[in-house]
């Protein structure tokens, strides 16, 4: 079978969406770093829309730590499928936007030039949340962290993202480039303020008045972004080549719902993704604060819980009566009274809404993805809203059993005293925990909410916090997820 590529697209099922534009007139605009399934299948979608009336935006597409996405993007003129599923069907739409790709660790300097050409003026990160290098609890740059430390001594050879914005800033400042937009993408809480605060610290740490230049010549817009893709597994490559009659290696599937709020605060020419939908606003964080309490702390809680109870997909777990009513109660319970509705939005609407998405069966969206780097995410998922509510004398059950399900996820063994490989920046520590403990849960509750970097050195200290994320840990491994549940809602 012949391969996706641009002399292929003519010949495309007419049923197919394609680039409504020349590829060939396409000038690059923006550089993405973290060229994964989330990028390709949303900021790319909004700029494909974007391409078809400014042909400015074209996408240089960074791979930061595996050629994998670059090499098979070139392979077919950066072109790619987006698969979207809802439980109507199936709908495929090729994606022109990723014009150029690059694998940064094979040629950093040459990303580094990218960054300082004249004609960028929008660097888009999603490179999770692990790839900041930051203390999750307390969002300041993590000195320590190895990447950190070799950028510092290698300044114009980084690997990391933030080394990378910094080392092509700076490069813009000696050019005389102009000034720079960067916008982060990925579910960070204040994920612009977030950003712009690392490379303030590095920046300052390489050259003070580098650092000056950078306040007055980038902006860090936050942003809000939302597109449920799961992993693409060998089955969609398939079914991307029935659809398309050509081979597409690189294809990415996801939901219909697409939603991109954006900060409207930049120094630079930016794309006009109102057109294609996105939402500009003077303030964000309701928007954001939103999203990542009650989608991703509800993704979080069936993740772990889920998985503990045999759920592999997010649509079996949403389905499971008892883990439904867990989630919907700690959204309209614990999570929704501690947020400020954006404007425009009803929190109990949305909270359904997140309940169908969840359920979509035609999105196999595995929990055990989703479990990955929880040191990373649980700050802005779940402990952000503990953190609010025990403030204010308010109840955190539902929240401390998430919590639970978390370490009892990690401690490393499920149910059935498997091994579960747990994908973590941490996961060495919390195998010493479980190894310090003996596997006593009581004690290895203990050791992981000592996690400073996890829990913030205050909840670190909160004794009513501790001893119920504690008492729920003990009864998750003594009586298992569902019987644990069951008592918990009352149902037992
Ligand atoms: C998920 C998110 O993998 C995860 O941790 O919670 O990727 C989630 O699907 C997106 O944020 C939805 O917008």
């Amino acid at each position: 079978m012949a391969n996706l590529c641009a002399a292929a697209l003519p010949d495309l099922p007419s049923a197919v969406g394609r680039p409504a534009y020349d590829l060939r007139a396409v000038g690059i605009g923006i550089v993405h770093l973290g060229l994964g399934a989330f990028h390709r299948a949303h900021q790319a979608v909004f700029t494909d829309s974007v391409l078809a009336t400014d042909r400015r935006w074209g996408i240089l597409g960074v791979s930061m730590k595996t050629p994998r996405a670059t090499a098979a993007l070139a392979a077919q003129d950066g072109l790619y499928s987006v698969i979207e599923r809802s439980q109507e069907g199936v709908s495929l739409r090729v994606i022109g936007a990723v014009r150029e790709t690059l694998f940064a660790a094979g040629d950093p300097a040459a990303l580094v030039r990218r960054l300082a050409d004249p004609a960028v003026h929008v660097v888009t990160l999603t490179v999770t949340e692990k790839g900041y290098c930051h203390d999750p609890a307390s969002g300041a740059l993590d000195f320590a962290h190895p990447d950190i430390v070799h950028d510092l001594a290698h300044p114009d050879a980084p690997r990391s993202a933030v080394g990378f914005i910094v080392a092509g800033l700076a490069a813009r400042r000696a050019s005389g480039a102009g000034p720079l937009n960067v916008v982060c993408c990925d579910n960070l809480p204040h994920n612009g303020r977030t950003l712009e605060g690392l490379t303030r610290a590095f920046a300052q740490h390489r050259d003070p008045a580098l650092a000056v230049w950078i306040d007055a010549n980038a902006a860090f817009p936050c942003t809000m972004v939302d597109r449920i893709v799961p992993a693409t597994t060998e089955a969609d490559v398939a079914e991307a080549a029935r659809r398309l009659g050509v081979a597409d290696q690189a294809p990415v599937v996801a939901e219909p719902y697409n939603s991109w709020v954006i900060e409207d605060r930049f120094v630079a020419p930016r794309p006009a993704w109102e057109q294609a939908g996105a939402q500009m606003t003077a303030d964000v964080q309701p928007f954001e604060t939103m999203k990542l309490r009650m989608l991703n702390g509800s993704h979080s809680t069936m993740a772990y819980l889920g998985y503990l109870m045999g759920h592999a997909y997010i649509w079996q777990a949403s389905a499971d009566p008892l883990l439904a009513d867990l989630v919907e109660r700690q959204m309209a319970e614990e999570i929704a009274p501690t947020l400020v509705a954006p404007p425009g939005v009803d929190l109990s609407a949305y909270g359904r809404q997140l309940m169908e998405r969840f359920r979509n069966p035609a999105l196999p969206h595995r929990t055990y993805q989703i479990a990955m780097d929880g040191s990373q995410k649980l700050p802005q998922r779940l402990l952000g809203t503990a953190r609010e509510r025990l403030a204010a004398g308010l109840p955190i059950r539902h929240l401390a059993l998430a919590v639970a399900g978390w370490i009892r996820y990690a401690s490393g063994t499920d149910e059935r005293g498997a091994p579960i490989d747990v994908q973590d920046p941490l996961a060495a520590a919390f195998r010493q925990i479980v190894r310090d403990a003996n596997a006593d849960p009581g004690p290895v509750a203990d050791g992981f909410l000592d996690l400073a970097s996890v829990f913030g050195a205050d909840l670190v200290a909160h004794y009513a916090f501790r001893e119920a994320v504690r008492a729920n840990v003990i009864a998750l491994v003594r009586d298992g997820a569902r019987a644990t549940l069951a008592r918990h809602l009352g149902v037992a």
